[in-house]
């Protein structure tokens, strides 16, 4: 089998997506996704110029051997935009070869290991209130693990969720250029345990809750809200503190039992060694789209087992249903599942990508198609064309700016 051409379909069904076509002169091909958040274009000119054209003629089932000549070949390992024009590629790969061995993905990657897949769904409000609100709606429509986000009292929007109104920009809003909005560690830290108390209150003890910090804390802060969200029994407090010292962490694991969670930007298992190695987190967050495809995750998870770390890959609307898909059926068969992360896509999502996975409740599955069984309909595809978006940017109430 040979590749014969590799398509780069770039489409804004809701939101950008960079997803690859590789196709085969034997008429099988595979979807991949290679979508970066905010930088699309980037990684759409990586694939073109400089990935495509080494790959014409090459056999799509030495995929190994093709992941180790686009990361050791290139030269400049690593980064986002390299990690995940190669998962884009691989996952496409893999695709083909379940599809060449007329199975479903999972049963390629040693078969299934449970019956269903536990996700989370997101919630969040601008009050307590709201935020409980939105954690009901989240419950009764059948979620069992379910992240909740809070406005923080004296601020716009509620941060870390992409659609945060943040405050008003003009230049955001001319240009089309990223919002900026306002934080405050010291209003933030009081306000989230009462949240969870509220909603221990409300929602009972039978639903796992989790929370994102969205790397905006130091350790000592997030040692000290680790602490004191310990009575309401989070299933994680998520991305506490940046992770370019890993090392941070050792303070946070010091002063708490609430389990920590890490890892959706990382490329490689090399920004997790550290952390799983010293068993600093809990559980790992990476993804088939960012972590170098089914090849890399795999890698990263098999790793995680030996730490007794569980995996939970990222899973928000960025991340398309194609690695959705590639991520499910890692799940379905990796020995150390957590969770995925779940939080739905707009209609016009689904539309464009047909997909083999479903949800009962608070559950995924990967379905039984051969391959990893998400497509893409280029022609609805071609009707939503690309947009400039950003994520939103943060500062301090003096103007330094923060981490969003
Ligand atoms: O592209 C970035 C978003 O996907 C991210 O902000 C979402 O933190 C996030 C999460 O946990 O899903
Ligand atoms: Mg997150």
């Amino acid at each position: 089998m040979k590749i014969t051409e590799i398509r780069v379909i770039v489409s804004s069904p809701g939101r950008n997506f960079v997803t690859v076509k590789v196709i085969t002169d034997e008429g099988l091909y595979g979807i991949g996704d290679a979508t970066v958040n905010g930088r699309e274009l980037a990684v759409v000119s990586y694939l073109e110029e400089h990935v495509i054209p080494c790959l014409i003629g090459r056999d799509p089932m030495q995929i190994e051997d093709i992941w180790q000549y686009l990361y050791r070949g290139c030269y400049w390992r690593r980064g986002p935009i390299t990690m995940a024009a190669i998962s884009g590629i691989d996952i496409a790969l893999w695709d083909i070869k379940a599809k060449a061995a007329n199975m479903p993905l999972y049963q390629l990657l040693g078969g299934a290991s449970r019956s269903k897949i536990m996700c989370y769904a997101h919630a969040q409000g601008r009050s307590i209130d709201e935020v409980v609100e939105a954690v009901m709606a989240k419950k009764e429509d059948g979620y069992v693990a379910i992240r909740a986000q809070s406005g923080v009292p004296g601020f716009e929007g509620i941060y870390g969720i992409g659609s945060s109104k943040g405050e008003k920009n003009s230049r955001a809003r001319i240009k089309n250029l990223p919002k900026e909005e306002v934080w405050s560690t010291e209003k933030y830290l009081p306000h989230i345990p009462k949240v969870f108390e509220k909603l221990r209150d409300v929602v009972g003890w039978d639903t796992h809750l989790l929370h994102d910090a969205h790397h905006r804390l130091t350790s000592i802060e997030a040692a000290r809200l680790g602490k004191d969200l310990e009575p309401y029994r989070l299933f994680w407090l998520e991305d506490p503190v940046p992770a370019e010292n890993p090392e941070n962490y050792r303070l946070i694991r010091k002063h708490t039992t609430t389990p920590i969670a890490l890892g959706e930007i990382f490329n490689t298992i090399w920004d997790a060694r550290q952390l799983m190695e010293e068993q600093l987190i809990d559980y790992i967050r990476t993804t088939s789209v960012h972590a170098g495809g089914v090849t890399g995750l795999r890698r990263i998870f098999d790793f995680a087992s030996v730490y007794g770390i569980r995996t939970a890959c990222h899973g928000p609307s960025d991340v398309s249903p194609v690695a959705m898909g590639a991520n499910l059926h890692i799940d379905l068969w990796v020995p150390n599942f957590g969770i995925q992360e779940f939080s739905g896509y707009r209609e016009a999502t689904h539309e464009v990508f047909p997909h083999a996975w479903s949800r009962d409740g608070g559950y995924l599955h990967p379905g039984e198609a051969i391959g990893h069984g998400v497509d893409i309909d280029e022609d609805l595809a071609a009707k939503y064309p690309y947009k400039r978006g950003y994520l939103p940017v943060n500062r301090l109430q003096d103007g330094t700016l923060w981490h969003w």
